[in-house]
């Protein structure tokens, strides 16, 4: 059941609005981003940040998708683990020199980031890859970290974060779950 609301629709787009000031700045302007959206929600909130950077900077950044979902990996019949599988990618300009800022609601084990990163670099030879999130829930399983956060919040296991965002739900908010 809901437990706490986190953020809602001011925050969120409080938050959106610096990551977006913050990729400008620590890129030095706008030259050669592209922003790649991770499935459902990532979308949406590349598309805030391509608005906000429009907004700024005068510049439409180009933006693309990716859709990366988990699936039950059946190591043996006590071991399942989640593995992370690109489904689909809709990245239709030239990634070479790149500098791609993905994009996605939760960070949580960064199984997900990993495969992003594994597509990305099977396309084409980025200049760099950043990683944004709309929050950081901890737990990771690999050596990967986010370089933009909207807010660090800290989980147990058992716990989930619910973000809604109004291109695909009710409204702009983001709680916590048991
Ligand atoms: P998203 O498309 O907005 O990213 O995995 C299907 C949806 O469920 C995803 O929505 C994902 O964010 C959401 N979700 C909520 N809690 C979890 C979780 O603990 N793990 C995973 N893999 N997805 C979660
Ligand atoms: P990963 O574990 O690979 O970092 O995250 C897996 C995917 O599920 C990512 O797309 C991430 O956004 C999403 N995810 C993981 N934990 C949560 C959560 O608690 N809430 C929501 N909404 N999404 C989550
Ligand atoms: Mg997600």
């Amino acid at each position: 059941q809901e437990k706490t609301k986190l953020l809602d629709e001011q925050a969120i787009a409080r938050a959106i609005k610096r990551i977006s000031h913050e990729i400008i700045e620590r890129n030095k302007g706008t030259d050669n981003l592209m922003l790649v959206g991770i499935k459902t929600r990532g979308m949406p909130l590349a598309k805030r940040i391509q608005q906000n950077i429009e907004q700024i900077e005068n510049v439409t950044i180009d933006t693309g998708e990716l859709d990366i979902s988990l699936y039950r990996d059946d190591l043996s019949n006590q071991d399942e683990v989640d593995e992370a599988t690109v489904n689909q990618t809709n990245i239709q300009q030239d990634i070479f020199g790149k500098k791609i800022i993905l994009i996605d609601d939760v960070l949580y084990t960064g199984r997900t980031v990993r495969a992003a990163m594994d597509a990305i670099i099977d396309l084409g030879r980025p200049q760099t890859i950043q990683l944004a999130v709309l929050i950081d829930r901890g737990h990771r399983e690999l050596p990967i970290r986010a370089d933009y956060v909207g807010k660090n919040i800290p989980t147990s296991q058992g716990e989930v974060i619910k973000v809604r965002l109004v291109e695909s739900d009710d409204m702009d908010q983001v709680s916590i779950y048991e």
